[in-house]
């Protein structure tokens, strides 16, 4: 039986993924934890819940040992647009959490699923279907902690034994819980917006493309690479997992599908925009199809729509 901890499990991913886990796996037997605690109640009552910061590696393993863990999924992390208003915080936090939990599962006998991002690439890594496995020199203190991480977590395997595994997420999109630093985050935002004011001035420019996510096709990614039989993968960490590439203009037309007087203005601010520029415009994600079945169910259109219905409800506003 798996016994799961999920670091960062109140940020945007790890607030779904918790719940998403409990429903396969058992409500006791996947531990929330993150270092500080908010929310709603029932978050807290659904199933256990630890105060844990991944800097502390003692607390790290004392929760390991409390549980059983025999996997843990390493969410907590800072995203890139915090991280260069603070890259020093960002590196301990990154760099150091990544560390403790890999120490921690080779003393522990425990698996690690870590997410790497597209930020692992930079400026010169071909922009354009990018590859699987291709030059990695990002530009950002994120992107450099993604890539460190992604060779640690190969060196743990390769050494160790420990069983890592990852993908270079895209920007995720999702209603339930708001991102948090990213440089990516406008694509959620502008839904937020459009239903509350319908307009919306994006910090990203027009004819910026990056790769996205909806919620559900992310969760199913953590979950099928953990359950992927370990014969089939000739990668571990990170494979990329693409399920839309686009730029905010495209976007707000499928917006305007639903909410016909949406503007979109822009108010670009050059910090992200320069990540952005820095970034891939779409990957390929051949590997992570032939290795274990990557297959994503929700495209630009899917996606708008179901967002749109659920983040109305969530609002209260009728569309
Ligand atoms: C960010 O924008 O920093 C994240 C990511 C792509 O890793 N959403």
């Amino acid at each position: 039986m798996k016994k799961i901890l999920i670091t960062g499990a109140l940020g945007q991913i790890g607030t779904e993924l918790t719940e998403y886990l409990r429903e396969q796996y058992g409500n006791d037997n996947v531990i929330a934890s993150n270092r500080s605690k908010h929310g709603d109640d029932s978050f807290f009552e659904a199933g256990p819940f630890e105060l844990l910061n991944v800097l502390d590696a003692k607390g790290l393993a004392e929760v390991c040992r409390k549980y059983g863990i025999n996997h843990i999924i390493h969410l907590a992390a800072i995203l890139s647009a915090n991280a260069e208003k603070n890259p020093q915080t960002a590196y301990d936090i990154n760099m150091n959490g990544t560390y403790n939990v890999l120490e921690v599962a080779r003393e522990l006998g425990i698996a690690v699923f870590t997410p790497s991002s597209i930020a692992a690439f930079g400026a010169n890594t071909p922009a354009d279907n990018t590859p699987q496995d291709t030059i990695q020199r990002p530009s950002t203190m994120y992107g450099v902690t993604k890539v460190a991480g992604e060779l640690l977590c190969d060196y743990y395997f390769k050494k160790y034994g420990v069983d890592t595994r990852g993908v270079r997420f895209p920007g995720i999109i999702s209603y339930a819980a708001l991102p948090g630093g990213g440089t990516t985050d406008y694509a959620v935002h502008i839904y937020y917006e459009a239903l509350k004011n319908k307009k919306y001035a994006s910090y990203i420019g027009a004819g910026t493309y990056m790769d996205m996510m909806y919620m559900p096709d992310a969760l199913k990614a953590v979950h099928d690479l953990m359950e992927a039989n370990p014969d089939k993968l000739l990668h571990r960490n990170a494979f990329n997992v693409t399920a839309m590439s686009f730029e905010p203009e495209m976007l707000a037309a499928e917006i305007r599908k639903h909410i016909p007087e949406f503007i979109l203005t822009y108010d670009v601010d050059p910090v992200r925009q320069a990540i952005a520029d820095s970034w891939p415009n779409s990957l390929d994600d051949s590997a992570a199809r032939a290795e274990w079945g990557w297959n994503p169910q929700y495209d630009l259109a899917s996606m708008t729509k179901d967002m749109l219905e659920k983040l109305a409800i969530k609002l209260n506003i009728k569309e």
